[in-house]
């Protein structure tokens, strides 16, 4: 492998076009078994309507921040904010694309959550603040090639979301030790209920 860089953007935080927003329903996604290769992916519906973005940017791996509503039960949940009405934030690593490895013609936009779930969470709302890019997509040789890749994706993301001006205040992310300046209120924001 190619050597490529363990962390993405400058100490102070994202920079233009980030922050980019996007939220949706998590829907069933190809099938071909991420979660066997131990990279279950999230899939979200690529509405180019509520995302205009989406169509202008590269195909490729971006970072930042999922929050689900709800969150799936955990055992250590007793205490903490994840009711069904709340929203829980953890770090994550994204396909946008069109995956060259399995030749697929419709672009679809895929979330790694950065946390060991004990159940699925089809049907969550899930929103996603995407806050640096980390590589275009590729085609591989083999499955292993590409599963070497998404593992050094994840680092890249945890090496550049410890840092003050990529992570919120302490307490806002699961597992998170950073106390940082990022403002991550839309993705923690009550759900607007239709009424
Ligand atoms: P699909 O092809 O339906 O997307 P995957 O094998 O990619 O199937 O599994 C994705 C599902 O796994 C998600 O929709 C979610 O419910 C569940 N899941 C469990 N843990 C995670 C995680 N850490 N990140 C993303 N999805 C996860
Ligand atoms: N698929 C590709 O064909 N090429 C890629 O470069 C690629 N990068 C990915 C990076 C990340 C962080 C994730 C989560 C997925 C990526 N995928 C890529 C999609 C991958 O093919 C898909 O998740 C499969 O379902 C894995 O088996
Ligand atoms: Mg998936």
């Amino acid at each position: 492998m190619s050597e490529r860089p363990s962390i993405i953007g400058p100490d102070t935080g994202p920079e233009a076009p980030f922050p980019l927003k996007m939220e949706g329903k998590v829907i069933s996604g190809f099938g071909r078994g991420s979660k066997e290769l131990g990279i279950p992916t999230a899939n979200l519906p690529v509405d180019d309507a509520l995302t205009p973005w989406i169509a202008d940017i590269d195909s490729g791996v971006y970072f930042g921040y999922a929050s689900l509503s709800p969150p799936p039960a955990t055992s250590s949940d007793a205490s903490d904010a994840s009711d069904a009405s709340s929203f829980a934030t953890y770090p994550m690593v994204m396909s946008i694309g069109y995956n060259p490895f399995y030749k697929n013609t419709v672009r679809s936009a895929e979330v790694h959550i950065l946390h060991k779930f004990p159940s699925d969470f089809y049907g969550a709302h899930m929103r996603l603040l995407l806050l640096g890019f980390i590589r275009k997509e590729k085609d591989y040789k083999s499955l292993e090639a590409l599963v070497e890749d998404i593992n050094f994706d994840c680092e890249v993301a945890k090496n550049s979301l410890r840092r003050e001006g990529w992570a919120p205040e302490k307490g806002v992310v699961v597992g998170g030790e950073v106390d940082g300046k990022l403002d991550v209120q839309w993705l923690v924001r009550p759900l607007e209920t239709s009424s």
